[in-house]
């Protein structure tokens, strides 16, 4: 595996390409253009300038996170086709840049949702938090309103102040979407971009749906092990994988992690790696990645990376707030290292462990 660290770009981010050079073992980032919109085409001019930025730093780019999907593509309304052609040029010029993994997700409305931004813990960090009662109680376009306060300034991927002003009409769009019709809008995306990530080795790496179940409503169909495996075999080419992350299947406790990630042998092309705890069932907070801190046992999570030859991308996930940092809400710098520096430990263990038994 590689360890890397996503970076919003120099325009957008807090944390500087300098900082993620100096975390030990952290060799290349997971970037995006992030003032795209979805249905634009990436130019090759804008990659390269990207990419040169990071590698005058010293790192690599090893990823995009994300090329967002546009909801005329998720919803199969008009216009999707001309979306997609925009997808499929935009890969191209990542592929004649030899950017080789894709980041995306096909959530309908809203990315990630949080009910806190910064949840005050026992040792005064903070850290995002959800909960179901708070979802379930609130109006779905005041949700921008009551966490917006809350993003220290930035802009959250996904909760793009123009796209938040339209959520009645986003809602609108995803009236007549089942499951069933996100899966077959999902395929036909799919069928559609595997040959050009045929012709330039890319992988692409779904993102799943977090929390892993529907929220106001809408559908979500990434969220469980049944779920993806359908999706991996309704369009069964290697190149049409998955973002493992931990911190997004494992808010449904019925998701078991390493289990998950045993059974998408050969498919995992990304990992995002973090943990949570829970309160109760329904009410959790995102903790430092160490397993003592939290729900999960990061050891077995990447054990099972390991075990299955897992040998891409994969980078701490959100991190807490600490030492007075200002930052996007998760994406500090500080704990995201320590996370790093933590999960790059338990590989090095787990590898000379396996030599020595
Ligand atoms: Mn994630």
């Amino acid at each position: 595996m590689e360890m890397t660290l996503r970076w919003y770009g120099s325009k957008f981010d807090t944390v500087t390409l300098k900082q993620i050079r100096q975390i030990p073992g952290v060799t290349a980032v997971i970037t995006t253009l992030y003032d795209t919109k979805p249905g634009e085409v990436w130019s090759r001019a804008r990659i390269r300038e990207m990419k040169s930025e990071v590698e005058a730093a010293g790192l690599r780019v090893a990823g995009i996170e994300s090329v967002n999907v546009s909801d005329a593509i998720k919803t199969g309304a008009e216009g999707r086709d001309r979306d997609i052609e925009a997808y499929i040029e935009t890969l191209q010029n990542l592929g004649e840049e030899g950017i080789r993994l894709v980041c995306y997700n096909f959530m309908p409305v809203f990315d990630w949702t949080r009910t806190e931004l910064a949840r005050v813990r026992p040792d005064g960090s903070t850290v995002l938090a959800y909960t179901k009662e708070a979802v379930d109680a609130l109006d779905p376009e005041k949700m921008f309103a009551s966490i917006a306060g809350d993003m220290n300034g930035a802009v959250m991927p996904g909760w793009e102040p123009e796209r938040m002003e339209h959520v009645k009409e986003l809602f609108a769009l995803y009236r007549d979407v089942d499951d069933e019709k996100l899966f077959e809008n999902l395929k036909y995306f799919l069928e559609k971009i595997m040959p050009v990530c045929g012709r330039y080795d890319i992988n692409m790496a779904i993102h799943p749906d977090d929390p892993a179940w529907s929220v106001f409503g809408l559908p979500r169909i990434i969220t469980n092990k049944e779920n993806i495996l359908r999706m991996l075999r309704m369009v069964d080419n290697p190149h049409n994988g998955v973002t493992f992350c931990s911190g997004s299947y494992g808010t449904s406790l019925e998701n078991d992690l390493p289990d998950m990630i045993r059974s998408m042998k050969g498919r995992i092309h990304f990992a995002h790696v973090r943990n949570l705890k829970f309160i109760t069932p329904t009410n959790f907070e995102e903790a430092a990645h160490l397993s003592a801190d939290g729900s999960f046992d990061m050891y077995e999570i990447m054990r099972a990376l390991h075990d299955i030859g897992f040998d891409g991308p994969i980078r701490p996930d959100h991190g807490r707030m600490i030492w007075d940092e200002v930052a996007m809400p998760g994406y500090g710098l500080y704990d995201r290292a320590l996370g790093a520096a933590y999960l790059n430990g338990l590989w090095e263990a787990i590898e000379k462990g396996e030599k020595r038994a």
